[in-house]
C-alpha cells in the first residue's frame, strides 16, 4: 500500500484536532463498542489528554442517522470518529457541515475522501490496505496520535490489543501497517511478538482447559470434553492445571509438538496446524497471569465490557485504570453467575412455561435478569426442555420500568422451515399491545406492558399460526 499518502492523512487529522485542542474546544469522541473501537477511542482520548485538551467520548454499537443528528445537536466545533463511520460519509456531511470532523476508520469507505473542506478521512483502503489485515480502527487510531505527538508510541500496545480483537492475524502472522506498530512497541520495550501456541487462555485458564475450549481450531477428541484433555494431556507429562505462560521453553515446544502430531493423526487440513503456532503478542507493562498481559485476553475482556455496555470502563482499562479493571472483572463474573443461575431456573421450572399450539411462552418475573431472556430462551431449546419445531418466548420483569416486561423469542432452523418468523410475529404483536417488538426470523425482541402477558400469549400464538397458514386469516 502507499503508506505516504495515508500518513499525509493522518496528519492532517492529527493537526486538525490540535487546533481545536489549543482553541479550547472540546474533542467529541465517538467510537465502535468492539475491543478495536474501544482501544481506538481510548488511544485517541490519551492523545487529546496528553495535549491538555479535553474530550467527552462514547462508546456506540453502530452510527445510525439518528445518532448523527443527535450528536449535531450538541453543537460541538470538532467530531472524531473512530472505528466507525467510513459507512457513513454522506450523512455526516450532510448533519455536521458545521463543524470539523475526522474519521480514523478502516472499513471499506463508500467514498475515498470527503467533499465537505473541514472533514477528514483517515482511512487506509484508498490507498490499498487489506481492511481486515492491514490495519484495525485502533491501528489507524494510533497513527493519527502518533502524528500527534511522538510520545503517543507508548500507545502501540493498545493498538495491538485492538487489531487482535479484529483478528487481523487470524493466518498467523501480522500483516500490512499492524507490523509498523509492533516495531514501535518493540523499541520502547513495551511488546514482545512470541511464536506460541494460539488457543485462548495463555494467561488466565489450565491447559486443560485452554484444550478444551478450543474452537479454532477445534481439537478432535479433545474440543469440548474436559475429561479427555486432563487425560491427554496427564499422558504427555504435563500437569492439566498449570497455565500456558508458566511451562518452559522446552515444555512449550513439547506440547507444541504433542499437538501437531494429534492433529495430523486426526488428518486435519495443513492449513489449520500451520496457524496453531504463530504470532503472540505479550506486554511486560502487566504481570503474568494477568490478562492485560496477553493481546487476545486483553481484547476478550474489552469486547465483553462493551458487549455489557460498559465500553468506558473498557477504554478506562486501556488508559491504565486499575479500579475500573477490578470493576470490570467483578462484572463479567456476576455476569456469569447470572448466566448460570438462569439457566439452573429455567430447568427447575419450566413446567411453568405456557404451551401453545405454536409456542411456548415462560414468563421469569424478577428471576432471570432482562438482559439474559435471550440466553435463557436458547437454553430451553438447547437442553431439551422444548420441542425444537415451536419457537421459545421467555419474558422477565423490565431493569428499566416495573411496568414493563422484556422478552426474547428464538428458535431452530428446523421451526424456520416450517414458515415461522419471529421478528415479524413480534412486531405485530408488539403494535397490538402498545409495545416494541422485531428482529430476525429466528431470533428477536420484545417491550409491553406487564398486564397484558395473557392477551400476548394468544396474539402470539395467532400470529405465527397465519404465518404457516394455519390462521383464522382476517384480523380481530
Ligand atoms: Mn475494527
Amino acid at each position: 500500500m502507499d503508506r505516504g499518502p495515508f500518513l499525509e492523512r493522518a496528519r492532517e487529522g492529527a493537526e486538525l484536532i490540535k487546533m481545536h485542542i489549543e482553541l479550547g474546544h472540546t474533542i467529541r469522541l465517538i467510537s465502535h463498542r468492539d475491543a478495536d473501537g474501544i482501544t481506538a477511542g481510548a488511544i485517541l482520548a490519551k492523545a487529546v489528554a496528553r495535549e491538555g485538551g479535553s474530550f467527552q467520548l462514547s462508546i456506540v454499537k453502530q452510527l445510525s442517522e439518528e445518532l448523527i443528528k443527535e450528536l449535531a445537536s450538541e453543537r460541538h466545533r470538532i467530531y472524531v470518529f473512530s472505528d466507525l463511520g467510513s459507512g457513513s460519509i454522506e450523512l455526516i456531511e450532510k448533519h455536521l457541515d458545521f463543524a470539523t470532523v475526522v474519521v480514523a476508520d478502516h472499513h471499506p469507505p463508500e467514498k475515498s475522501e470527503f467533499s465537505t473542506e473541514s472533514h477528514v478521512l483517515v482511512n487506509p483502503v484508498p490507498f490499498g490496505a487489506n481492511s481486515v489485515r492491514d490495519l484495525s480502527g485502533s491501528g489507524v487510531a494510533y497513527f493519527v496520535a502518533r502524528e500527534m505527538n511522538e510520545k503517543n508510541r507508548d500507545l502501540a500496545y493498545i493498538a495491538i490489543v485492538g487489531a487482535v480483537g479484529d483478528m487481523q492475524e487470524i493466518d498467523g502472522t501480522f500483516h500490512g501497517l499492524n507490523l509498523e506498530i509492533l516495531e514501535d512497541g518493540k523499541k520502547l520495550g513495551i511488546l514482545e511478538v512470541r511464536k506460541e501456541l494460539r488457543l485462548f487462555g495463555r494467561e488466565s485458564r489450565p491447559l486443560y482447559q485452554m484444550l478444551a475450549y478450543s474452537t479454532n481450531p477445534e481439537i478432535p477428541g479433545i474440543t469440548g470434553d474436559e475429561r479427555n484433555a486432563i487425560e491427554w494431556l496427564r499422558a504427555r507429562g504435563f500437569d492439566p492445571e498449570m497455565r500456558y505462560w508458566q511451562l518452559r521453553e522446552e515444555e512449550k515446544r513439547k506440547l507444541h509438538d504433542a499437538l501437531v502430531i494429534h492433529l495430523i493423526k486426526h488428518g486435519a487440513p495443513k492449513e489449520t496446524i500451520d496457524r496453531l503456532i504463530g504470532d503472540v503478542v505479550i506486554s511486560p507493562l502487566y504481570p503474568e497471569g494477568d490478562p492485560r498481559h496477553e493481546a487476545r485476553e486483553f481484547a476478550t475482556l474489552l469486547n465483553a465490557t462493551g458487549r455489557l455496555n460498559a465500553g468506558t470502563l473498557g477504554v478506562a482499562i486501556c488508559l491504565g485504570d486499575e479500579d475500573a479493571y477490578r470493576k470490570a472483572r467483578k462484572m463479567l463474573d456476576d455476569y456469569k453467575r447470572e448466566q448460570i443461575e438462569a439457566r439452573k431456573f429455567i430447568i427447575q421450572n419450566w413446567g411453568m412455561a405456557d404451551e401453545g399450539e405454536h409456542a411456548y411462552v415462560f414468563y421469569a418475573g424478577r428471576n432471570i435478569r432482562d438482559t439474559l431472556v435471550g440466553i435463557a430462551a436458547n437454553i430451553a431449546i438447547n437442553a431439551g426442555l422444548a420441542d425444537p419445531e415451536k419457537p421459545v418466548v421467555v419474558l422477565a420483569d423490565s431493569d428499566e420500568d416495573e411496568n414493563l416486561v422484556k422478552g426474547s423469542a428464538r428458535t431452530t432452523e428446523k421451526a424456520l422451515a416450517k414458515g415461522y418468523h419471529l421478528g415479524e410475529a413480534l412486531k405485530e404483536v408488539a403494535e397490538k399491545l402498545g409495545g416494541e417488538g422485531g428482529g430476525h426470523a429466528i431470533a428477536a425482541g420484545i417491550r409491553f406492558p406487564k398486564g397484558r402477558i395473557d392477551e400476548f400469549i394468544r396474539l402470539f400464538n395467532e400470529a405465527l399460526a397465519r404465518q404457516v397458514g394455519e390462521g383464522k386469516g382476517s384480523e380481530d
